[in-house]
């Protein structure tokens, strides 16, 4: 069975659109050169699907450890609908690899799990220079731009969420205050 064909109830999902909203892209200068290539993959998607330049913002920090730090700033700003965080780790380069790609990935993950905007872990942990090019826009994709295509997909689920959201509380309001009256 299809579920999209067979199935008669509502199915929440967002839409790949950036048109209109508003995207930050925190991305660590560490293995800057591999960096850039996600970042250039983060604005092909966004600017593809609507959004316009002077809508998008872009943070740059030292390595991957500082993304989720910043990140969190730059979500707390509130003009944000998505937080695209990019950065490159790769485990030839150093011996605290697995520390560096942990603390990002925990740190960006509790950040996505917050009531704040949309946010997307765009950050390779790679074990040589060769596989992150090939993650960067070469043979595998480029993971910058898949990272950008989740965040705005987030964004719009979100923005219907809220939308459903206001939609109950403005029809509960007239209830709760009947009740008051009583
Ligand atoms: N930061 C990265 O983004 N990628 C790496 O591969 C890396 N290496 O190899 O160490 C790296 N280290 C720096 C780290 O992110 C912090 O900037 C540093 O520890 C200062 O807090």
């Amino acid at each position: 069975m299809s579920v999209r064909n067979d199935f008669k109830g509502k199915i929440h999902e967002g839409m790949l659109r950036s048109e209109g909203r508003r995207f930050a892209i925190v991305a660590a200068r560490f293995n800057d050169f591999i960096v850039d290539k996600l970042l250039e993959g983060a604005l092909d998607a966004l600017r593809r699907t609507g959004a316009a330049d002077d809508h998008i913002e872009i943070f740059r920090c030292p390595g991957a450890m500082e993304l989720p730090g910043l990140a969190r700033r730059v979500a707390a700003l509130g003009r944000f609908d998505g937080v695209i965080c990019l950065g490159v780790v790769i485990r030839g380069a150093t011996p605290h690899f697995d520390l560096v790609v942990g603390e990002a990935a925990r740190g960006i993950a509790d950040l996505a799990a917050g009531a704040g905007p949309a946010v997307a872990f765009g950050v390779l942990a790679c074990d040589t220079i060769e596989q992150a090019v090939e993650r960067a826009g070469t043979k595998a994709g480029n993971r910058g731009y898949d990272a950008a295509m989740v965040a705005m997909e987030m964004a719009d689920l979100h923005a219907a969420l809220d939308a459903t959201d206001s939609a109950r509380q403005a029809e509960l309001r007239p209830r709760e205050s009947a009740r008051q009256v009583k």
